[in-house]
């Protein structure tokens, strides 16, 4: 597909591991609540319309792309969106979060899962959405597509929406290993190939979200969770060479798996998110000399003073260092943040040479 020329690529260069001209920086969730534009926008649109109408997601992805100095830009959709395609029903309940009315209850509902998916069919909204959006963005900053990672996914597939202890999900794991490695292999396979027609349709880097490694101890999430990434790297990797589309890397966000830094530093991925946690030294001895690492501000320092933003977020960089260093904050923006704020982390970033 023929896209207009990327003049910002601080992004990739980072992933590659190559120099950067500024260190590059961009937030999970930027296009989301705190900003008045997208709950404009929202307070006419249900959400999954805003995901599967091309036009309105592009818009709510380019929202703050024209407000800040950010060097990347994520769709606008969710990691739930993947359920759905398997015949789930999803619903957002304003307040609430995401709800999933009739849950897997147990081993012998996942026969109610359509699989296989065809996912141009079911989520051809979001290759349209990536395509649209890669020409509008005009090559100001690279293109950003993700997924939910399997464990994650099967978390809300069970529990039903959102949970403090994950554990009718973890239940399945003692309880009914067998299904739920069932089950992570349809998402697994569902996931492979929604990233990889994501990449087919523009988007320059893919990241996996693992919101829910913080629920798993490592021993489980070895089971139960690395060779699922492993395999989704792998995999779209492989059929994206394939299909002569090279150099797309990859990001594994892994929230809370402290436990299992060192394996998601040598699964494939270009790039490990850290979440606020995290401590970067200690991160990179785990993941090695190889590995970009991104992250990892906690998202309540943006409640802070200016000043105070300024002093974290270059101890933040001098603890990273600037090579293999992509900013993020250490999870997603809460909707309560004032904008400005947000400016000036971003701005802080590229005041660092
Ligand atoms: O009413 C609204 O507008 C809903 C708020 C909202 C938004 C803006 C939700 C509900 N999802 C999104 C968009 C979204 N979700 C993006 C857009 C791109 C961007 O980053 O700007 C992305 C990447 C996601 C990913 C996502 N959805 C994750 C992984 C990241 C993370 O936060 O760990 C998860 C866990 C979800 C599920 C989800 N969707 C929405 C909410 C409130 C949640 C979390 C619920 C919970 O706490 O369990």
């Amino acid at each position: 597909m023929d896209f207009p020329p990327l003049l910002n690529d601080n992004l990739l260069r980072a992933a590659r591991g190559e120099d950067v001209e500024r260190i590059p920086v961009w937030v999970m969730r930027q296009a989301g609540r705190y900003l008045p534009e997208f709950r404009a926008l929202r307070a006419e649109n249900n959400f999954f319309k805003v995901c599967q109408t091309p036009e309105l997601a592009c818009e709510v992805t380019l929202q703050p792309i024209k407000r800040y100095d950010l060097d990347a830009a994520i769709i606008f959709s969710d990691i739930l969106v993947v359920p759905q395609a398997l015949g789930i029903v999803v619903e957002m309940k304003p307040g609430v979060g995401p709800v999933l009315p009739e849950p897997l209850l147990s081993p012998s509902d996942l026969e109610r899962l359509k699989f296989p998916v065809d996912v141009k069919e079911k989520l051809g909204y979001v290759f349209e959405a990536i395509t649209l959006t890669r020409h509008k963005l005009e090559g100001k900053v690279p293109l950003i597509g993700f997924s939910g990672a399997p464990w994650t996914l099967m978390c809300y597939m069970i529990e039903g929406g959102g949970s403090k202890t994950m554990s009718k999900a973890k239940s399945w794991i003692y309880q009914h290993p067998e299904s739920s490695h069932e089950l992570l292999k349809i998402l697994t396979d569902v996931t492979v190939d929604y990233l990889v027609e994501q990449a087919v349709a523009g988007a320059q880097l893919l990241q996996v979200f693992e919101s829910n490694a913080e629920y798993l101890g490592r021993e489980q999430f070895e089971e139960f969770a690395i060779p699922c990434l492993k395999r989704i790297c792998e995999e779209v990797k492989g059929r994206l060479e394939k299909r002569g589309i090279k150099s797309v890397p990859m990001t594994i966000f892994a929230k809370g798996g402290h436990h299992s830094l060192k394996q998601l530093g040598s699964i494939g991925y270009d790039i490990v998110g850290l979440d606020w946690t995290m401590i970067p030294g200690e991160a990179r001895s785990l993941v090695g000399p190889n590995v970009t690492l991104q992250g990892n501000l906690d998202p309540c320092a943006l409640y802070g003073t200016k000043e105070h933003i300024q002093k974290l977020t270059r101890k933040m960089i001098s603890t990273f260092g600037k090579s293999r260093y992509i900013a993020n904050l250490g999870h997603g923006i809460y909707p309560d943040i004032d904008p400005e704020r947000l400016k000036v982390f971003i701005d802080t970033v590229h005041e660092i040479h």
